[in-house]
Parts: C-alpha cells; sequence; structure tokens
C-alpha cells in the first residue's frame, strides 16, 4: 500500500467517525499521538499493520458465523468462510500444524477452547462410550451424574503465576483453577529457571490430566521435548500457550526443542503480541483434537468476530513473509542488548537476562515497588508493566518488578544501539525515584518522589530517541 493511500484511508475513516461522535475520533487520534511520543516497554503490545488495522473495520463485523467453515449455523457466510479459511490456511503453514482454529477472540478464550477440548477428548469421550452413548443427551441421569464429577475431579499442573506462568493456566482465582484441580510447578530459587527434575517430581505425585508449558513473565526459553517427555511419563496432555513468544516460533527464532508445535497435543496462542496481529487468539493441535477444537464456538465462544479472523489472515500472511525472520531475531537481540545494559549498570534481573523478548527487572535493589517504578517510569515517558517476581513479598498488586520486552520497538526499527540508550533511561530513572511515605508517615508502597524536571528531561530524551523511527510513517492524519 503507498504511504498516501494509507494517510487516505484512515483519515477518511475518521472523518467519517468524527461525524458522528468526535470524541471518538479524537480518543482514536490521540492514542496515535500517544503511541508515537512513549517508548513502549510492555512485552504484551506492538504495532499492527496499517493492513491489519484495516482489515478490522468493514462489514464482515456485522455477521454472525457460528460453526466452523462451510458447516454454520447461520446463512450468508460465504465471505466469513473464506477469511476464516485463509486464517486457518496461513496459521497451519506458519506454524507447521496440521489443524488451525482462528475464531477465540482472545488468549483467555484460546486457552479455554483448549481446555474444554481436552475434557471433553479424555473424559467425556470415554464415559460416553463406557455408558455406550454417543451424545451426552443419551446418558441417563445416573451416567450424567458420574460423568459431572468425573469432569470436576480433574487436574492441571501449570507454571505458577508468580514464577512467570499465566492466570489461566490454574492459578486458583482464575476460572481454570476452579475447572481444574490445580498445582503449578514454580522456577529454582537459586537461578530462576523451570527445573525439568522438579516438574516430573511433581508430575509423578499429582498425575495431572493436563500439563501446561508457556509464560507471560519467564526470560529464558523452555525445553518443550522435556516438558512432553514429563507429560508422557504420567499419561498427560501435553498443552503450550505460546501467547508471548509465538512470532518467535513464526520467525524461526525458537525450533528443535524449543518449537512447541511438534512437541504438544494442543497449543494456544494470541494474535497480538510478539506475532504482530490484531487483538486475538488461534489454537493449533493435530488432528486429535481437531474435532473438539472447532467445537469451541459456540459451546466456549460467542460468536466468531469474522473482521478480527480477517485481520488475522493479513497479519498471518505478513509473518510468512522472509522479512518476519529477520524481525523476530532483532526481538531477541534487542532484549539481549537491554538486559546487558541494565545490567551493566546495576539493575538485579530475574535468571540474570534473557533468551527471548522480555526482561524481568527486580526493582528492589533500587528500593522501590513494581508500582513505585511503573509509574516513574510512565512519568518520564516509558510505558512498563509492573510484574510479580518468583516469590514476591509484594504481591500481585504492588509487585517487586517491572517486565519490559521488545517486540513493539524491533516493529518500530530501533536497534541495539537504542536499546543501551533505553537502558541509561530507565537506569536513570529508577536510580533517581524514592519510595516516599503516606501522610501519616507510613510506609506507602505506591507513593514516590521523582523530580519533575528530571522526568521532563528523560521524557524529551526519549522523545528524540523514538524521533529517528517514526510509528506508522505512511500515516498523517492532520
Ligand atoms: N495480559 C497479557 C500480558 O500482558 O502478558 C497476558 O494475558
Amino acid at each position: 500500500m503507498s504511504r498516501n493511500a494509507e494517510s487516505t484511508a484512515f483519515r477518511s475513516a475518521l472523518e467519517v467517525i468524527r461525524g458522528v461522535e468526535p470524541r471518538v475520533a479524537d480518543a482514536i487520534g490521540a492514542e496515535l499521538a500517544d503511541q508515537r511520543e512513549s517508548l513502549k516497554l510492555i512485552a504484551s503490545e506492538n504495532y499492527a499493520s496499517p493492513a491489519t488495522l484495516l482489515a478490522m473495520g468493514n462489514w464482515l463485523s456485522d455477521k454472525y458465523a457460528e460453526g466452523t467453515v462451510g458447516r454454520r449455523f447461520y446463512a450468508g457466510c460465504q465471505n466469513v468462510d473464506t477469511v476464516e479459511a485463509l486464517a486457518a490456511e496461513h496459521a497451519r503453514e506458519l506454524f507447521g500444524a496440521a489443524h488451525a482454529y482462528a475464531q477465540p477472540h482472545s488468549g483467555i478464550d484460546a486457552n479455554l477452547v483448549a481446555f474444554w477440548a481436552i475434557l471433553a477428548d479424555r473424559v467425556e469421550a470415554p464415559a460416553l462410550r463406557r455408558a455406550q452413548a454417543r451424545h451426552v443427551n443419551d446418558l441417563t441421569e445416573a451416567d450424567w451424574f458420574t460423568l459431572r464429577r468425573e469432569l470436576g475431579d480433574q487436574r492441571m499442573l501449570g507454571m505458577s503465576l508468580d514464577a512467570g506462568g499465566h492466570l489461566t493456566h490454574g492459578f486458583r482465582p482464575n476460572i481454570s483453577g476452579k475447572m481444574f484441580d490445580q498445582r503449578s510447578y514454580g522456577t529454582d530459587p537459586a537461578t530462576g529457571l523451570v527445573d525439568y527434575d522438579r516438574v516430573a517430581e511433581a508430575a509423578r505425585e499429582f498425575r495431572p490430566l493436563v500439563l501446561v508449558a508457556g509464560y507471560s513473565a519467564y526470560p529464558r526459553k523452555v525445553n518443550f521435548r522435556i516438558m512432553r517427555e514429563i507429560a508422557d511419563s504420567v499419561g498427560a496432555t501435553f498443552m503450550v500457550d505460546m501467547a508471548h513468544f509465538a512470532g518467535l516460533v513464526a520467525g524461526r527464532v525458537f525450533t528443535g526443542d524449543f518449537d512447541p508445535v511438534p512437541h504438544a497435543h494442543i497449543v494456544t496462542t494470541t494474535t497480538h503480541k510478539s506475532l504482530r496481529g490484531p487483538r486475538g487468539g488461534l489454537v493449533l493441535c493435530g488432528p486429535e483434537l481437531a474435532d473438539q477444537v472447532d467445537r469451541g464456538c459456540p459451546m466456549v465462544l460467542g460468536g466468531p468476530l469474522p473482521h478480527v479472523m480477517a485481520a488475522k489472515a493479513v497479519a498471518l500472511a505478513e509473518a510468512r513473509r522472509p522479512d518476519f525472520a529477520d524481525y523476530a531475531r532483532r526481538i531477541v537481540d534487542n532484549a539481549q542488548a537491554l538486559a546487558e545494559g541494565l545490567l551493566r549498570r546495576g539493575a538485579s534481573l530475574v535468571t540474570g537476562g534473557t533468551d527471548n523478548h522480555l526482561v524481568l527487572i527486580d526493582v528492589t535493589g533500587y528500593g522501590l515497588t513494581g508500582r513505585q517504578a511503573e509509574q516513574a517510569l510512565l512519568d518520564s515517558g516509558i510505558v512498563t508493566n509492573r510484574n510479580a517476581v518468583p516469590q514476591d513479598p509484594n504481591g500481585a498488586w504492588y509487585t517487586s518488578g517491572i517486565r519490559i520486552g521488545t517486540p513493539a520497538l524491533t516493529t518500530r526499527g530501533l536497534g541495539t544501539a537504542e536499546m543501551d540508550t533505553t537502558a541509561e533511561l530507565m537506569h536513570t530513572v529508577l536510580s533517581q525515584t524514592s519510595a516516599a511515605a503516606n501522610p501519616d508517615g507510613t510506609a506507602s508502597k505506591a507513593k514516590y518522589a521523582l523530580d519533575p524536571a528530571l522526568a521532563d528531561k528523560v521524557g524529551r530524551q526519549a522523545g528524540e530517541l523514538l524521533a529517528g523511527f517514526p510509528l506508522y510513517p505512511g500515516v498523517q492524519l492532520g
């Protein structure tokens, strides 16, 4: 698309929106300005391409399309079929998967579809066979009672939240922790790394139906071959949530033992993180689970979002281009440069570095909580998010960590030299911020003191750094 076409498309869209509700048009324009001006280091965010964004604003949004390609509960879905089939085809080709399901609206939805499919495959189907029934409707009340009890009795073993796992990997207050009897594996307290022997031991003791790998705040690779061996040793279904690192799998940075697709029974992901697509989810699996996964909507999900599936097809097509591999490699180079820059300046990093797209800073060394550090950085034009560190004494709200990641800045074109400057800016802010007390003199985990002049100066320096890497250079709104 020519740059002129991008400007015309977005300007025209805003003009039309402004005619109805100008405040929405203003918010959209302001969001672009904010994103252009800030040093975005949120590990789970990115900048989708203009083509991906534009694929979402159209008439596909108006269709209901429960069911699957060619087998819908609504008439007139031929164009939805086209885009869903394309999204699935690109996903299968990109990841080398036998089956892809492009309907989940988010990563959590993708995980729920996967859990549903595993339970249906491992518990419901055997129960139906035992009862010699074809469908749950054919079960007697007694059979149904037994099945309900068995469904509620299943076990999941996943990475604990404070070790970097995700809420949906069995965290007790989350629906996943209520669907399953849950136990989690952590990381080695000395190294911060996954200890596969301990995972194997936990699996032997707990005998889970599902072993989950994947993370949202673990800065290292996971060996999925070993995890599959552990799952096999106890007869568990092995599921990987690759939402954070799907772009690194797509870009062939994570291969062999570190590519989950050949090793897992089922893989879930979001499409908007390192994969750089629209907000949404995706499930990949082999033929054994495909039928159950395809029942995700309407059994688990509301109607699919055809406009978002169109955007998934566009983004996945982009990820199949050769330059995406270069992008994926640069994400990791940048994360490592950022980690080295921080370490050189005295920061403490969980696991001492990174081999993926994210870095987890333990900010207690700066005398701060994650909440204080996050706000001080935001005052200085640096957007991050606070995150728990393993065995975090400050809990999940205040936390002791700051999670940063490089997918977004790498899309913008920043390289390793700019990562060193970014490390310098972050270190300056963190080392000049101090914890402040409540008015009554008690310690606060939220209040902090940072000289506003310093915050302004760092903000200007961040702006100067970004000026060399314009965001959406083809889009001029005014
Ligand atoms: N909220 C996402 C993240 O920031 O990692 C995970 O769901």
